[in-house]
């Protein structure tokens, strides 16, 4: 695997054709989409993170790392499906109100579409309202909250709190995740499970269906 460590530095630096040429290359030598993921673009992501933390990146190299590593994802997520067509279940998935970050809750949504769920993806900067009208019109039995920011992660609890004002509540476990949250906060807001990344939030939901 090692001729593809490129691949990282390209998502780092946001260069998009030559990183899906690679994406492209390691595919056809037979690399699987799940270790692409996360062995080269998941860890540039990571690292272009901790330039912005350390001031060594800015705004714009977060987007052109972002547009590189949704382009590679695009090439990827049609390897990641499910061929059986059966479906294990329902899930909504949503970023909260206020947070426009989606790359990892589009992972989190693509893993588990690769694995056999039916998946709603509402998108970005999602109201408690939304959540809940899309619980009314799917009907689904895991409902999804993602945030990247400590100043949205707040908001998870809202829509908790107004998925139980409805009387919704019981009909749906929560899951939470993104970088600024974890176990203790889920159960602090009253969600049903968190986990750090996408294959770990597939088998949460394959433990929590199996306990419905
Ligand atoms: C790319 C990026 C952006 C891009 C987003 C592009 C996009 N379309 O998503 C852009 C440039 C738009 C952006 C903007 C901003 N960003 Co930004 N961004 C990032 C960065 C570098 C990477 C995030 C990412 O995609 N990671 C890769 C994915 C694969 O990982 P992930 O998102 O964590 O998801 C994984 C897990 O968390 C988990 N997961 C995620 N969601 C869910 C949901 C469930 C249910 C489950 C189970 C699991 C799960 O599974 C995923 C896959 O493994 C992070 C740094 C970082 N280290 O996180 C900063 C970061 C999140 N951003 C930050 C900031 C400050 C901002 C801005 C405020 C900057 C500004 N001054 O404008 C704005 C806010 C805009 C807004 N309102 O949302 C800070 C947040 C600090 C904080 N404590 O709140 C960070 C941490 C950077 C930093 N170190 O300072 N950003």
């Amino acid at each position: 695997m090692a001729e593809f460590k490129d691949l990282k530095d390209l998502i780092v630096t946001g260069k998009l054709e030559d990183a899906k040429v690679l994406v492209n290359e390691a595919i056809a030598s037979g690399v699987t989409a799940e270790d692409i993921i996360n062995n080269y673009l998941i860890k540039g992501m990571e690292e272009i993170g901790q330039r912005f933390e350390e001031g060594k990146a800015f705004v714009p190299n977060l987007l052109l790392a972002a547009r590189a590593m949704k382009g590679c994802l695009d090439i990827l997520k049609p390897l990641l499906k499910d061929a059986s067509g059966t479906s294990l279940g329902t899930l909504v998935i949503g970023t909260v109100k206020g947070d426009l970050h989606d790359i990892g809750k589009n992972l989190v949504a693509s893993m588990l579409e690769g694995c056999g769920f039916e998946v709603i993806n509402l998108g970005v900067d999602i109201s408690d309202r939304q959540f809940v009208d899309a619980v009314k019109k799917y009907n689904p039995q895991i409902v999804c909250l993602s945030a990247l920011l400590t100043t949205t992660m707040n908001y998870m609890k809202n829509v908790i709190d107004t998925l139980a004002a409805e009387g919704l509540r019981e009909n749906v476990k929560i899951l939470i995740g993104g970088a600024p949250v974890n176990e203790e906060f889920a159960r602090q807001i009253g969600a049903d499970g968190y986990s750090a990344n996408a294959n770990g939030a597939v088998v949460l939901a394959k433990r929590i269906l199996q306990a419905c």
